[in-house]
């Protein structure tokens, strides 16, 4: 298809978390480094951003799936081709860690992610009070729950920037792109792709 003759390579990050997490507003962050005042997110919002993986660039097609309780069991759907799961944590939210780790463990049940590294993202680090690295790597029992994968905590703040081109770049550096053994890319993703490298184009030329 459009992807002949294209020598970047591209991968699928999939960015999960509770509703209210920040994933919306760290995906706005990334992509237009700004402030974007966020509504709940239903269905989902897709963007693809540029990151660097050993001096080459990669494109990243990342997918920010609604966190709301009904849109849970569409997660599921989006794990096929996924090179990396992003999990963003409100870390000032202790009253719903136990329900973003439940959610965390059943992602990674999934037998479509089996291997696929992921990057938990500490959020709303701006906040007084919010939980450390520490306590949300203990809190998640994350060496437990991860023994089969590569797995990094990042603390972050979606809302200031702090952390959020650091952690990505760490998630660019660890992803499985469809040329590592094992990993296949679907023409349903290639076609993402294109329609989303079209639709930036025709943006650009707009302005
Ligand atoms: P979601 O996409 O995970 O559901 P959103 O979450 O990105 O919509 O963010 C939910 C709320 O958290 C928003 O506030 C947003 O501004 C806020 N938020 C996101 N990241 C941070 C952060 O790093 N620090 C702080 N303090 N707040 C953050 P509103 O008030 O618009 O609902
Ligand atoms: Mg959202």
């Amino acid at each position: 298809m459009g992807q002949q003759g294209s020598k970047q390579p591209e991968a699928r990050v999939l960015l999960l978390g509770l509703d209210n997490a920040g994933k919306s507003t760290l995906l706005y962050k990334l992509k237009f480094n700004s402030y974007v005042n966020t509504v709940p997110t239903i269905g989902f919002n897709v963007e693809m951003i540029e990151a660097k993986r050993s001096k080459r660039n990669i494109a990243l097609t990342v997918w920010d799936v609604g966190g709301q309780g009904q849109m849970r069991q569409y997660w599921k759907s989006f794990h096929q081709d996924t090179a990396a799961v992003v999990f963003v944590v409100d870390s000032s939210d202790t009253q719903r860690l136990d329900e973003a780790r439940r959610e965390l463990e059943n992602t990674l049940r999934s037998d479509q992610l089996r291997g696929r590294p992921l990057v938990v993202f500490t959020n709303k680090q701006d906040v007084n009070g919010a939980l450390t690295v520490t306590d949300i790597t203990e809190r998640f029992n994350l060496r437990k729950i991860c023994s089969d994968r590569n797995w990094f905590v990042q603390p972050c703040s979606a809302s200031t920037g702090f952390g959020v081109e650091e952690g990505f770049q760490r998630v660019a550096q660890m992803l499985k792109l469809p040329s590592d053994p094992g990993m296949m890319m679907k023409d349903n993703f290639r076609d993402t792709v294109h329609y989303l490298r079209s639709m930036s184009t025709s943006t650009k030329g707009a302005e």
